[in-house]
């Protein structure tokens, strides 16, 4: 019966915590979760600096309101401050970017003015939202978000800003908008992403908010409701062997169709795997993580749906140099007016990417720290290089964009996600000919629907795998519970006919 069934979740990030959570509620004994590394949490990874709470991983609750599932088991655990409970912040609808007391610095050192600014924040914001609105039409003139962005921004600086002084600093800002959308989106450049599903992905209402103790509070909780033993740690698993039926003594004369083989030599046996390895791993390594592979549609949709690097560096120093209310600073190369979004020659030229600075608050809790935020080859080239070198471009670049040069830097701390052997990278995003098919087609159950074989054998599920919650923690959770789900009604089903047959 079902609450026999053995169930294997590999990966024990945010989806498997929750498919197990799930699973057990409903009374199935025997679920394990084998992980690769330590620790639980996956890229829900709360890191420390000089002592201060620094987020490695995800950051914000994306769209905190009611209909969140990581809201409400954040509020239910309480983990979330007064301020980001309060129906006012969960009614905030956001279009484009939050609200927030920007600067923008310039590669001249010149801090550049708001007004002078605002007509360039404004078109990017409109072209953002328009390009979300082809969705389930069949409209949309060209195939990638960038080039749109690009081709309209193009034509509205030689229409309307043509006599204006400040015609090419906004271009060179419209740049550096697209290398933030690019770690918004976990993207190369906004030309890898497709134009016609842009619009696929929901945004809920909220203003996004953050844990005060850490993202990873929330893991332990939730690690703290299931069975004590429950995660088998340090256990990187190589191959799915699927259609496998292995019968082995240690089972007890049952046969499994499942058996997962870990680097370390071991093997278990299961009836369901439920897989929620990151797709960068996927991506990387299918060709031998399952055996017989991938069926030829899953492979091609999985090898097409885009997965990208975003990363944060964070700084600290000794004494700030922005204003008090400056929430995020953006840094402007003035001779960028060609509206790109990615360097030329990434070796000499990485730092470049870096759209801009957040400033860590409250104060009192942070000290004076920042967090500057890096997308793409950049910054997976970013990752390879020394400590040291990037202490030194980061100074270079403050004092550059303050024209203060005694500016120093206390400490540094860098996510290295792409570097990252169990993610390979940051997160998903729907690339230049994909569609909502290829999410539907990657989480799609083996065997496929008609085989005569034992059915829900491997089961998929991760941030990659919902169609409209895609690169998020509360996408993640809920295609754990999904497909929990499968396998709870799967058993009521089968349940239900035997009862009829008798
Ligand atoms: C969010 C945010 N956030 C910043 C950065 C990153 C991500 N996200 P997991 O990887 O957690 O678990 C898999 C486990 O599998 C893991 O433990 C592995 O070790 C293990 N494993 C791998 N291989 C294995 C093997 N062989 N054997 C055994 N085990 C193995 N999300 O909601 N808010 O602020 C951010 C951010 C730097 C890296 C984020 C954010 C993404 C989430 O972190 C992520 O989706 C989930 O944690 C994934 O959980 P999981 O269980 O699936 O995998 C229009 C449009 C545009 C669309 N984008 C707009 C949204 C913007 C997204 N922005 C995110 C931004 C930030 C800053």
């Amino acid at each position: 019966s079902g609450v026999d069934a053995r169930v294997l979740i590999i990966g024990c990030g945010i989806s498997g915590i929750g498919a197990a959570q799930k699973l057990i509620k409903q009374g199935f004994r025997n679920v394990r979760i084998i992980e690769a590394t330590s620790r639980s949490g996956g890229r829900i990874k709360t890191g420390s600096l000089d002592g201060k709470i620094i987020e490695i991983g995800a950051n914000w609750i994306h769209g905190p309101s009611q209909e969140n599932p990581v809201f409400n088991l954040a509020s239910h655990y309480h983990l979330l401050d007064e301020e980001c409970l309060s129906e006012e912040n969960q009614s905030v609808e956001i279009d484009g970017l939050p609200p927030l007391f920007s600067s923008w610095l310039s590669s001249s050192g010149k801090k550049l003015e708001a007004d002078l600014m605002a007509p360039a924040v404004e078109v990017f914001m409109t072209l953002l939202k328009k390009s979300q609105e082809f969705y389930n039409t069949s409209r949309a003139p060209m195939s990638s978000v960038g080039e749109f962005l690009k081709t309209e921004a193009l034509r509205i600086s030689n229409e309307e800003w043509k006599e204006d002084q400040a015609r090419k600093v906004r271009k060179a800002l419209f740049s550096t908008l697209l290398k933030l959308e690019c770690g918004v989106s976990g993207t190369h450049t906004m030309d890898d992403v497709d134009l016609a599903t842009f619009g696929m992905y929901k945004s809920l209402p909220g203003l996004d908010c953050t844990f005060p103790g850490g993202y990873e509070g929330l893991i332990k909780h939730m690690m703290n409701e299931l069975p004590k033993d429950i995660v088998l740690f340090n256990k990187p698993v190589k191959c799915i062997h699927w259609n496998s039926f292995h019968s082995r003594a240690s089972s007890k004369g049952r046969t499994c169709p499942v058996a997962v083989e870990c680097f370390n030599g071991e093997t278990f046996e299961a009836d369901h795997i439920i897989l929620t390895i990151p797709l960068g791993y996927m991506k990387k390594h299918h060709d031998t993580l399952l055996n017989p592979p991938l069926p030829q549609h899953k492979l091609h949709s999985m090898q097409k749906l885009g997965f990208g690097t975003n990363n944060k560096i964070f700084l600290e120093l000794e004494k700030p140099f922005w204003d008090e209310d400056c929430e995020v600073m953006f840094l402007v190369w003035e001779d960028e007016y060609d509206l790109q979004d990615c360097v030329s020659d990434v070796k000499t030229a990485w730092i470049r990417k870096m759209s801009c600075f957040t400033v860590l608050k409250p104060t009192e809790r942070y000290g004076h720290m920042l967090c500057g935020w890096i997308a793409g080859q950049e910054s997976e080239y970013m990752e390879t290089l020394p400590e040291e070198e990037v202490l030194h471009t980061m100074t270079k670049l403050l004092h550059q964009f303050t024209g203060n040069p005694t500016i120093a830097i206390k400490k540094l701390v860098r996510s290295r996600w792409f570097h990252d052997p169990y993610t390979c990278g940051s997160y998903s995003y729907v690339a230049r000919g994909c569609s909502g098919q290829d999410i539907e087609n990657l989480a799609e159950p083996l065997p496929l629907r008609g085989s005569k074989a034992e059915p829900l054998q491997v089961l998929f599920a991760g941030e990659a795998t919902h169609k409209s919650f895609f690169s998020t923690v509360h996408g993640a959770l809920l295609t754990g519970w999904r497909e929990a789900d499968r396998l709870i009604s799967h058993y009521n089903l089968s349940a239900r006919k035997i009862t009829a047959n008798l």
